[in-house]
């Protein structure tokens, strides 16, 4: 038998106290806060790191997980990218070419993400080993390597099969450049401790992990024992856990982005595919650490806080909308059987393909929100919501989304 939707305030009063949030200035890494303070005062912050809205820029990243792993007092301040919305005039009177990230050190302007990381080193300290070290400089070249090896892949069409094959075999080759430079030390990290030399792969492994897996087929995770242990080691890091973005995230910002990802059609693909659209989301092999007890609770608090602006922006009727929501948060919570009306369906996928991680909720979070809305979805249907854009991503525009 079906039961009704909870009401807003109902699922407001399931959230459970001991898994609400932290305290975002002080607390554990997360993409909500605008202030992070480690428990010093503003009167500490010497830094603003001026980053892109959905957490999605990945030279952003870099500066992020930086200052979260030497706990430097800093200020966020968000700035729209180009693939889904305008720039802001106050930054490009900052940062005339608008590009991210930038951080403001004592009043000044710094932009390049390596020469931002110099020019916090100068200030702070070193990250264990730093920019300029011995062992980090051959790391750094190996990175850039990696990264264009990724490009030529998956960013450039293949003329033939045989070219795709070439490509795929280029990447191979120097993934075990990567995973035999790791081998030098017993370390699951890429030196002998946690360094600047993981925060420079981090960014771009992560999305090689995501869009290869998708568009291609490749699992660099689950195929490759360094990379394996290296995945494994940065999520028992809080910091890295709290800037870490999933596959589905990944895989849909990043066409805009890059300029295109090209898909090669193989079984394996169409599968993995399958899976990152559509789920089962469990086992992925973007996040293997063990599941917190709070990810229900995060991913209800998070939907009933921000409800209004998600059933608004839907293409999908405003009351439809609102009792199909509550329907699968409904579902999500309690071991009731909520069948939402029918027209539901495309409506409840249009909010499942739209959950970004870590901007909305992490990813665990995420798993139990989007399983949710699909299994609600299905009750009444095969639907599938708008499509995600591939060229641009301005349904996910700031701008619209924060609108009254
Ligand atoms: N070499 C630069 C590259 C920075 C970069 O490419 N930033 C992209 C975002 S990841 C950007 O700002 N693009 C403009 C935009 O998308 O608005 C660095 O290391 O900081």
């Amino acid at each position: 038998m079906s039961t009704n939707p909870l009401s807003w305030q109902e699922l407001a009063d399931l959230a459970d106290a001991r898994f609400l949030p932290g305290d975002p200035i002080n607390g554990a890494t997360n993409a909500q806060a605008r202030l992070r303070l480690f428990g010093r005062t503003e009167a500490d912050v010497r830094v603003t790191l001026y980053r892109d809205n959905h957490a999605w820029c990945p030279y952003c990243q870099k500066i992020w997980l930086w200052l979260e792993e030497k706990q430097i007092p800093y200020r966020i301040e968000k700035v729209t990218m180009f693939c889904y919305g305008e720039k802001e005039s106050w930054y490009k009177r900052k940062v005339p070419s608008g590009m991210l990230p930038a951080i403001e050190l004592d009043g000044r302007i710094v932009t390049e993400s390596d020469d931002i990381l110099i020019a916090l080193e100068r200030a702070f300290g070193s990250l264990v080993y730093g920019m300029t070290d011995p062992s980090v400089i051959p790391m750094r070249q190996l990175e850039r390597l990696l990264f264009r090896a990724w490009c030529n892949w998956l960013c450039r069409p293949a003329n033939s099969a045989r070219e795709e094959q070439h490509n795929r075999e280029q990447f191979i080759s120097v993934v075990a450049m990567v995973e035999k430079a790791a081998s030098a030390t017993p370390s699951d990290y890429f030196l002998d401790k946690f360094s600047t030399a993981d925060v420079i792969f981090t960014p771009y492994v992560e999305r090689m992990n995501a869009s290869l897996y998708y568009y291609k087929g490749y699992s660099l995770r689950e195929d490759n024992p360094r990379f394996a242990a290296w995945f494994d080691a940065m999520e028992s890091r809080e910091t890295y856990r709290g800037t870490q973005s999933d596959f589905h995230t990944h895989v849909h910002d990043l066409p805009p982005q890059m300029g295109g990802c090209w898909e090669n059609g193989e079984p394996q693909m169409l599968v993995n595919k399958a899976r990152v659209d559509n789920g089962d989301w469990d086992g992925l092999p973007d996040a293997l650490f063990p599941e917190p007890e709070s990810a229900r609770a995060e991913a209800l608090y998070r939907t009933v806080k921000h409800h209004a602006n998600l059933i608004r922006v839907n293409p999908a009727d405003d009351r439809l909308v609102d009792a199909a929501l509550r329907c699968a948060l409904t579902n999500m919570m309690t071991d009731g059987n909520c069948i939402p009306d029918p027209g539901s369906d495309a409506a409840l996928r249009y909010i499942r393909d739209r959950i970004n991680v870590p901007r909305d909720m992490s990813i665990y979070a995420a798993r139990r929100l989007r399983s949710a809305l699909e299994a609600t979805a299905a009750l009444v249907g095969d639907a599938q919501g708008t499509p995600i854009p591939f060229n641009h991503r301005r349904d996910q525009s700031p701008v619209e989304f924060a609108r009254k």
